[in-house]
């Protein structure tokens, strides 16, 4: 272990690793290990993005000796239309979370499964959004007009998304002259699949602009919804203690692992897991309780408001079900390896699916609905309980390695603990000020946010946990969002004890704040927090966010999704470093509007650097080069 024994190493953690992959060799399990092998190399057109599959004429497959499809489009249409296909996907898939979400507020009711728990927030949305009497309206007929307009605002006909209003003023001009302010939701998705329809747009510069605003609609939009609603019912997520990685899983007890994004889901499985009769349920069949463990956003969800452990990110996923110790895993949308029906199957573990977005071969469904969440719940939780006695104890193996972590920064909960880092203009509502003030007086030299998943092309979480450490030792502070916190998490970088690794500077802020110096804001979604976080800053500040010593990276990631959150952090004005190339190579001309054209319209670029190590300099080189133009 490094650091007087506060963080595992990756020779750790990967021998951890190679236990459970003996195990399922036994087993004849299939890994992801097993099938990145069958699967490479990876074919080259697809990689580079040079085909063309978007009418039956082709597919077409873009060379030196054959350079334009068969209707005549050239390369850069071709890697220009699949980057915005690729955009939509992701902006899609978020923004239906956080439509969702909505469903789940019109549902809520005094005594239903959905309540209001956070009615400050409710009542300042309804009023930033118009609704009339927002301030004495009854809690729940206003919630469910909120939800109303929620609903509204992804296939609303005319305007832009009411979420930009908070947006600092010079995104908004930035938007709005580079016609990027984004509209609807579906209508943003529907007009980047019709612009990359057979005979429409192959102009890379139309192509990349719509897949900014495809992505500006996410992040300022469904995600956005999908976090702030969330946080209407659920609780605004505010600091608190809990545990990550395999060893949070619980020999004696029966252990339900939630899997997914939709909190709908999982806060019922939690609740449903101190239910005094199923918990004597559990008892009776043998175990000392029921455990729920996290994995995914799902557990950047649970363990940011209820503190309930996180067993692993994306690519732990199969690791978790080979311990043999999981009676249940209950998934909802988004992430979820089809791999887990046929894995399960080696074992006794039930893999239970619930959305009719997310249908697997070789699970058992149950369709959970808000209006009938108790029940489902319930059942849920039953039948987890109910397969304790079919658990082949011989055949568990739980490798016994865990780390403290403090989880939960929302912007409501870094104001608070970041006011007490100095006595600077503070006032009684709390400001970013003593963060601007740490910033500027080079205690800190930046923030980076560091998000995004895992992907067999970079070693697992080493991308995250190799530019996390360069971070903190060059006192940048990292906030962390989505499979890049799990991989914090368990690594034990999210523990207070974590600022020994840290400059000085940033150590001295972690003491102050009692922080930990790579702060957990929650899941994929929550990265809308992270733009409202940029953007209130430079608002107190006021400069515009471009000028921000902030980047955006994910070292690691490999979602349709992420490609989303790039295209509007990016347009947030945070320049934005990714680990994995986004299909684009095949064409200089979309490589370059990319990573310098788009300067011009958002002030802010994209670097695509596969080296982690070049990667990390670049980025601290970039916030060196802000902080001049800035003077400090
Ligand atoms: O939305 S970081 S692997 S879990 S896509 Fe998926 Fe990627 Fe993880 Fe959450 Ni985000
Ligand atoms: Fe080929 Fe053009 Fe059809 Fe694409 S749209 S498959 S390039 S003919």
């Amino acid at each position: 272990m490094e650091a007087n024994g506060l963080l595992y190493t990756h020779e750790e953690l990967d021998a951890e690793a190679a236990k459970l992959l003996a195990i399922a060799e036994k087993k004849g399990a299939s890994t992801w290990q097993m099938r990145v092998k069958q699967q490479t190399p990876h074919c080259k057109f697809g990689e580079d993005g040079v085909c063309c599959r978007i009418c039956t004429m082709g597919p077409c497959r873009i060379t030196k000796k054959a350079p334009r499809g068969i209707c005549g489009c050239d390369v850069h249409g071709i890697v220009g239309r699949n980057f915005l296909r690729f955009t939509a996907g992701g902006s899609a898939t978020h923004s239906d979370h956080g439509r969702e979400i909505c469903h789940t507020l019109y549902c809520a009711s005094p005594d239903g499964a959905y309540r209001v728990k956070d009615e400050a927030k409710l009542r300042a949305i309804s009023k930033r959004w118009g609704i009339e009497d927002a301030d004495t309206k009854e809690t729940y007929a206003l919630a469910h007009e909120l939800a109303l307009m929620g609903l509204e605002e992804y296939g609303k006909v005319f305007g832009t998304q009411k979420w930009c209003l908070d947006a600092s003023p010079d995104r908004i001009k930035a938007w709005d002259e580079a016609g990027i302010m984004p509209r609807a939701v579906d209508r943003e998705v529907s007009t980047a699949l019709h612009m990359t329809h057979m005979g429409c747009s192959s102009l890379p510069e139309a192509l990349v602009r719509q897949a900014l605003r495809c992505g500006l609609s996410d992040g300022w939009g469904g995600s956005m919804t999908g976090t702030q609603f969330s946080d209407i019912m659920f609780g605004t997520p505010m600091p608190m203690d809990t545990e990550a990685n395999l060893g949070v899983i619980k020999e004696d007890y029966v252990n339900i692992l939630v899997h997914g994004h939709d909190p709908s889901l999982s806060e019922k499985i939690v609740e449903y897991a101190e239910n005094k009769e199923l918990v004597a349920m559990a008892h009776e069949v043998g175990a000392k309780g029921i455990n729920i463990a996290g994995v995914c956003c799902t557990a950047n969800e649970v363990a940011m408001r209820h503190g309930i452990p996180m067993a692993g990110n994306f690519l732990q996923q199969e690791n978790c079900v080979l311990t043999g110790a999981i009676e249940a895993v209950v998934v909802d949308i988004q992430c979820i390896f089809p791999a887990l029906g046929p894995l399960s199957k080696c074992f006794h573990t039930h893999f239970i699916t619930t959305s009719n977005i997310a249908r697997m071969p070789d699970s058992e469904f149950i369709h959970f609905s808000p209006e009938n969440a108790d029940k489902n719940a319930y059942d849920i939780v039953k039948m987890a309980i109910e397969n304790f006695k079919n658990r082949d104890k011989e055949a568990v193996y739980i490798p016994q390695m865990k780390r403290n972590c403090t989880v939960g920064y929302s912007c409501e909960g870094i104001i608070k603990q970041l006011d007490t880092v100095t006595n600077s203009q503070v006032d009684e509502t709390g400001t970013y000020q003593p963060l601007i003030d740490c910033i500027t007086s080079g205690v800190l030299r930046g923030a980076v946010a560091l998000v995004g998943c895992n992907n067999p092309k970079v070693r697992h979480d080493r991308g995250h946990i190799d530019l996390m450490k360069k971070m903190l030792a060059n006192d940048i502070i990292c906030v962390l969002s989505g499979c890049s916190a799990q991989a914090a998490a368990r690594y034990g970088l999210m523990s207070k004890e974590a600022k020994a690794i840290c400059g000085d500077g940033l150590k001295r802020v972690c003491t102050l704040a009692d922080i930990p110096p790579v702060l957990h804001m929650g899941s994929c979604v929550d990265i809308s927090r992270m733009m409202n976080l940029v953007c209130d800053v430079a608002k107190q500040w006021g400069i515009t966010t471009p000028e921000l010593p902030v980047m955006g990276c994910a070292p690691e990631y490999m979602s349709e999704k992420a490609v989303s959150i790039g295209n509007y952090v990016v347009s947030t004005g945070i320049d934005t470093f990714l680990g994995v190339v986004p299909y684009t190579n095949g064409s200089t001309e979309v490589t370059e509007l990319l990573t310098s054209g788009i300067r011009d319209w958002v002030g802010a670029a994209y670097v695509f650097e596969p080296d982690i190590e070049k990667l990390g300099d670049m980025m601290i080189e970039r916030i060196e080069e802000k902080r001049r133009a800035l003077g400090i």
